[in-house]
């Protein structure tokens, strides 16, 4: 294949104003910045709990890697993804140059000239004919914290794009939402050592046991006999190592919830002084809750009254309770209600700011709290506001940019921008590092929606993914391990990834491939200073400054790696105190008051209920720990894929199974009103009657699901819709 121009100055400066940064491009190098047989430590790349993992490195290349003992997260222990982490990176259909879609329709290699060109030109000339709404992008949490700004910041500064969001809003959309409106800003306030002082642990909506198995190991790791409650309809793994499971109604959590603050209230049991000291609106709350009866609230979840004192009664024994929530609450027609219903009851026990307490939002993605921040979609940059004049004022003078370049308003969400695409309002789309034509919601108008674009680019390892299959552009990115970069984790620890090995063939990493994209749209002057990943942490450092999220504390990428990553804020000046750390010991919120919401609203019925034609409801979620999302990367590593059943299989009741003459391991069809498929059936009474599972991790999943959105945070319902079943195909 012709190698380009552009490509063989890459081994020195390429111009004046483009210098790729060296730790982040293919042609072979790894930067010789080890010892040759040295071992160096790094946080895993899949999900948020970001464990430190140990490379072992020979001629300066990761030959293997085990688990960092001494690391503060992980504690020595990694759960399958994280030891097999290098498999994927060696797959053999990698993407190593970019490809191009022929005007015949066919994706052919290209050189990287050819690519950025036809990206600059396509992009130009649709933006030129019908405005800066017409051209979106969706990015990820799955690359670095400085990838992150920089796309954000080229695209909206440099490219003039007014509409961007990522893979996030399927995922943490809710929290963001609830924790600004109770808070005042997006802060999940815990540390992981809170797992190992709670006396009572309270996970709603949360399979950590298969989530977040090395969150779960830190659960194990707690020496007060705690007593551990899942909330979740399904007798999960987690629900099945608990002392207290509640199966509760799918969707009927902000009913329960509402019912535990009531029946709470009721006994008195409830901190007068914190909820006098720190917070506002409890009268308002105690009020729209006293309707919540025990009675009522029993049956509307599918429990016992019983059941409902015993949780309550144990949340009122405990001294030191913590609550956590994922998807099961964030992926729900009413997420932001329900994440701030478990936030109130940590308010109105006191049980936040103290050892083992908090209301605890875990997140996804190795990278979720970095694009919460940074990714410049819904937020500006480092946690700012679009909307506010001193805002945009304040990051224009840290950039040099001319404060007018700054959009005035927020992004367009993940589903107004699909709803615009189907409109034919946008026309081209640039996909980072996701894969929407398998994990968005509602899969066959997903597909045809992304069939509608005149210019699909799409930036990922692969150009093998279901999303790549449908670009007219696919640009090859370096993955985890192939680049330098920081994530940061659930616990809000900013840790550093490295290079360890080359990139395979051309393929560049985001950073690189995202000021390129610069260079060739001609506004590569703008981001002069961002040099490398490092350099931007130091510009992102800067722009948090005065922030919740403060890092100005933090001495560069040599800090982060000595101290096993730092959890912010750590604003200048101050020291970083051995351990772990929390928010809010203080009481003091980021309200302007300083004290914390109650926010409530009333419950509403669920946006597709079972009926006569489809009696059974949906739920999906995660399969197996061995398994990551699309299986774009776990599905590359031989050992993952014999740690979990092959082929798609439906979790399905045994007197459901029974009725409709199913046997476990036989073939079904499972039909939503937008579509069907086939799995074999298994048969379990860890699914209640009427109920069904699916894994998302299957492609054929989201043709059922149902696109409804919870209306604060707009983040999809994966969780829940009608379906019917019948025996064979
Ligand atoms: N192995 C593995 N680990 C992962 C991931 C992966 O793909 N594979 N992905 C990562 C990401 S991005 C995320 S966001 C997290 C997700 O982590 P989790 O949220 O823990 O995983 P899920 O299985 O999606 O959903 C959790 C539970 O919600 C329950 N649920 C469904 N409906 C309801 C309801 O109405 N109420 C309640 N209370 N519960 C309900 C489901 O039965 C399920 O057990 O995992 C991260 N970790
Ligand atoms: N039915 C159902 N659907 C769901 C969910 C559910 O519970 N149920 N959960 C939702 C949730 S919480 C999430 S987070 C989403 C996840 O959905 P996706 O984000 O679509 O899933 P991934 O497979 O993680 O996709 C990441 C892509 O990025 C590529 N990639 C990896 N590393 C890099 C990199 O460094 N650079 C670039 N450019 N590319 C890279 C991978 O090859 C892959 O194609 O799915 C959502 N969909
Ligand atoms: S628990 Fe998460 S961060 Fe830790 S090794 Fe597994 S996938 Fe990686
Ligand atoms: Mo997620």
């Amino acid at each position: 294949m012709k190698r380009n121009t552009l490509l063989r100055q890459w081994t020195g400066p390429l111009t004046a104003d483009l210098t790729l940064h060296p730790g982040n491009f293919g042609l072979g190098k790894v930067p010789a910045r080890f010892q040759p047989d040295a071992t160096t430590t790094m946080v895993c790349g899949f999900c948020s709990t970001g464990c430190g993992l140990n490379i072992h490195l020979q001629d300066g290349r990761a030959v293997n890697l085990t688990p960092a003992t001494d690391h503060p997260v992980n504690l020595g222990m990694a759960c399958p993804k994280g030891w097999e982490a290098l498999t994927p990176l060696a797959a053999a259909d990698r993407a190593t140059t970019p490809w191009l879609r022929s005007p015949g329709g066919e994706l052919a290699p290209t050189d990287w000239d050819t690519a950025m060109q036809t990206f600059t030109l396509r992009f130009r000339a649709i933006l030129d004919q019908h405005g800066p709404d017409s051209v979106a992008w969706i990015g990820t949490g799955q690359i670095c914290t400085e990838e992150l700004a920089f796309l954000g910041a080229f695209a909206k500064f440099g490219m003039g794009l007014r509409h961007g969001d990522g893979n996030t809003r399927q995922c943490m959309a809710t929290s963001v939402a609830a924790y600004k409106e109770s808070f005042g800003f997006d802060a999940p306030p815990f540390t992981y050592r809170d797992f190992e002082e709670s006396d009572v642990i309270v996970l709603i909506g949360s399979n950590l046991c298969i989530a977040h198995p090395i969150m779960w190991q830190r659960v194990l790791r707690n020496r007060n006999r705690p007593e551990i409650i899942v909330v979740d309809p399904r007798k999960t793994e987690t629900a099945m190592a608990a002392t207290q499971h509640y199966a509760i109604r799918p969707k009927s959590d902000l009913t329960f919830l509402y019912g535990l603050a009531h029946l709470l209230i009721e006994r008195g049991w409830i901190d007068r002084t914190f909820i006098e000291a720190h917070t506002a609106g409890f009268e308002e709350f105690r009020r729209h809750v006293a309707p919540f009866g025990i009675t009522a609230v029993a049956r509307a979840c599918g429990l016992s009254p019983e059941e409902l004192e015993r949780c309550v009664e144990t949340i009122h024994r405990g001294h030191r309770v913590s609550f956590w929530w994922t998807m099961g609450v964030n992926q729900s027609h009413e997420g932001t209600r329900t994440a701030q219903a478990v936030i109130n009851l940590a308010l109105m026990t006191g049980n936040i700011g103290r050892p083992g307490t908090g209301a605890n939002s875990v997140t996804g993605q190795c990278n979720a709290m970095g694009s919460r921040l940074f990714s410049n979609t819904t937020n500006l940059l480092g946690g700012h506001d679009f909307r506010r004049a001193d805002h945009r004022a304040k990051v224009a003078g840290i950039l040099g940019l001319d404060p007018g370049r700054i959009p005035t308003e927020n992004s367009w969400a993940y589903d107004q921008i699909m709803d615009a695409i189907d409109a034919g309002k946008i026309k081209g789309l640039w996909v980072i590092g996701t894969n929407p034509a398998h994990s968005w919601i509602s899969q066959s108008a997903g597909r045809k929606i992304l069939g509608k674009l005149d210019f699909l680019v799409v930036q990922d390892m692969y150009p093998t993914t279901e999303t790549a299959r449908m670009a007219h552009l696919i640009l090859p990115a370096a993955a985890w391990g192939e680049k330098d970069g920081t994530f940061i984790n659930s616990e809000r620890r900013i840790g550093l990834i490295k290079k360890v090995l080359p990139a395979p063939g051309e393929a560049l990493s985001d950073f690189n491939i995202i000021k390129l994209a610069a260079h060739y749209w001609g506004c590569g002057s703008l981001f002069q200073k961002w040099t490398s990943p490092e350099a931007v942490f130091g510009i992102l450092q800067e722009l948090s400054r005065g922030m919740p999220c403060d890092i100005t504390g933090i001495a560069g990428y040599r800090m982060l790696d000595l101290e096993g990553g730092v959890q912010w804020p750590l604003p200048a000046g101050e020291k970083l105190e051995a351990g772990e750390r929390r928010l809010f010991a203080d009481g003091a919120f980021y309200h302007a008051d300083g004290r914390a919401r109650f926010v409530f609203d009333a419950p509403r019925a669920t946006p597709e209920p079972a009926d006569a034609t489809h009696p059974f409801l949906l739920l999906t979620g995660r399969g197996t720990s061995a398994q990551w999302h699309t299986g774009t990367r776990t599905g590359k590593s031989a050992v993952l894929r014999r740690l979990h059943p092959a082929g798609l299989h439906a979790e399905i009741n045994p007197e459901d199974a029974d009725r409709l003459g199913i046997k476990s391991g036989q073939t079904i069809t499972i039909t939503s009103r937008r579509g069907e498929l086939q799995a074999r059936a298994f048969v379990t009474a860890n699914v209640t009657p009427g109920q069904l599972f699916l894994p998302m991790h299957d492609e054929a999943t989201n043709r059922l699901t149902f696109p409804a959105f919870d209306p604060q945070s707009r983040q999809p319902a994966y969780k829940a819709c009608a379906v019917s079943v019948r025996p064979g195909k």
